[in-house]
């Protein structure tokens, strides 16, 4: 057993965000490297800040597997660079139209609007690189099945998919499983994507255990969409680092919309109990994704 059950959460976050840190600082493009303005977007994008949730998430499912952390920390850094790059060209006038991200101007402000499309494509596709280049699985096939796991929870039937519906919501009043729909792609496809490739970076569990892990990743996902709906309603900009208030303003529906402040809380805590209950059986392996879920469900930005 690591260490890692004897030290407490806030210290486990903090290490294993700067281990992120380091691999994206690495992997990404360095400022001077033509052409730089592309690169200084890139950097700007992913290394500003964040919360850096996904990763942590693919670190506390690693840890259930006994996975090699070097393997989960390239996994985690190539997820946080499909997050970023949906931040970005979410972040453009054609889609939400925000100034505001990580509490610093959005990439299309700092830079201009064809750049920030650019270094969104491009963070893309070196999520991908980092697949391809790095050994991270136990065999060919995990290895294979981890880039065809991302691709899905980005792509059209996942984040991207996800986006196209909430674009296509505004003004509209969804019903309750319309909404789950919706966010269960947008948002909460590449959270469990990050999950799980956490756990496929040993190759040792059990296609059950898997399934557990994915259970706990796909509540903990959309219980991170109904606190972002939550936190959106009820918390100010400074806070967020993002314009709070957007979706009202917006007309967009969101849980609080549908179910109002008072049972969005609730069903956000119902979530976080039934990703406790998938990994019940795991005991003290599942020590961080408990506190995950709970710093997911708990948190103030
Ligand atoms: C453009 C293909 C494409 C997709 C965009 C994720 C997304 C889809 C849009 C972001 C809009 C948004 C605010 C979604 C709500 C949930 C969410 C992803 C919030 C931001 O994630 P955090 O809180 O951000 O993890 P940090 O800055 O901490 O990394």
């Amino acid at each position: 057993m690591t260490t890692a059950t004897t030290i407490d959460f806030g210290t486990w976050s903090h290490a294993h965000l700067q281990r992120t840190d380091a691999v994206l600082q690495k992997v990404l493009p360095a400022p001077d490297i033509a052409p730089q303005r592309l690169h200084e977007a890139m950097r700007y994008a992913v290394l500003g800040g964040g919360k850096r949730v996904r990763p942590l998430l693919a670190f506390a499912a690693g840890e259930v597997a006994d996975a090699d952390p070097e393997r989960v920390a390239i996994a985690g850094a190539a997820v946080e660079l499909i997050h970023a790059y949906s931040l970005v060209h979410d972040d453009l006038p054609c889609m939400d139209d925000d100034v505001l991200r990580r509490g610093r101007p959005t990439c299309h402000v700092e830079f201009d609007e064809a750049t920030a499309l650019l270094a969104g494509d491009a963070l893309q596709s070196l999520a991908f690189q980092l697949l391809g280049e790095h050994r991270l699985a136990n065999n060919v096939a995990t290895q294979l099945e981890m880039v065809k796991l991302l691709a899905t929870a980005s792509g059209s039937r996942g984040m991207a998919g996800g986006q196209a519906i909430d674009l296509d919501s505004v003004g509209k009043a969804l019903t309750v499983p319309e909404l789950e729909f919706m966010h269960i792609h947008k948002t909460g496809a590449l959270i469990r994507a990050a999950t799980v490739l956490g756990a496929h970076c040993c190759g040792g569990l059990s296609e059950r255990e898997l399934a557990q892990v994915d259970a706990f990743a796909k509540c903990i996902g959309l219980a991170f969409q109904v606190v972002d709906d939550v936190l959106d309603a009820d918390s100010s900009t400074a806070t967020l680092g993002k314009t709070a208030g957007k979706d009202a303003k917006d007309n967009k529906p969101t849980y609080v919309s549908a179910l109002g402040m008072a049972r969005a809380r609730e069903f956000a805590q119902e979530l976080r109990q039934q990703a406790l209950a998938a990994v019940a059986g795991f005991g003290p392996r599942a020590l961080r994704l408990r506190e995950l879920a709970d710093f997911i469900v708990l948190r103030k930005f």
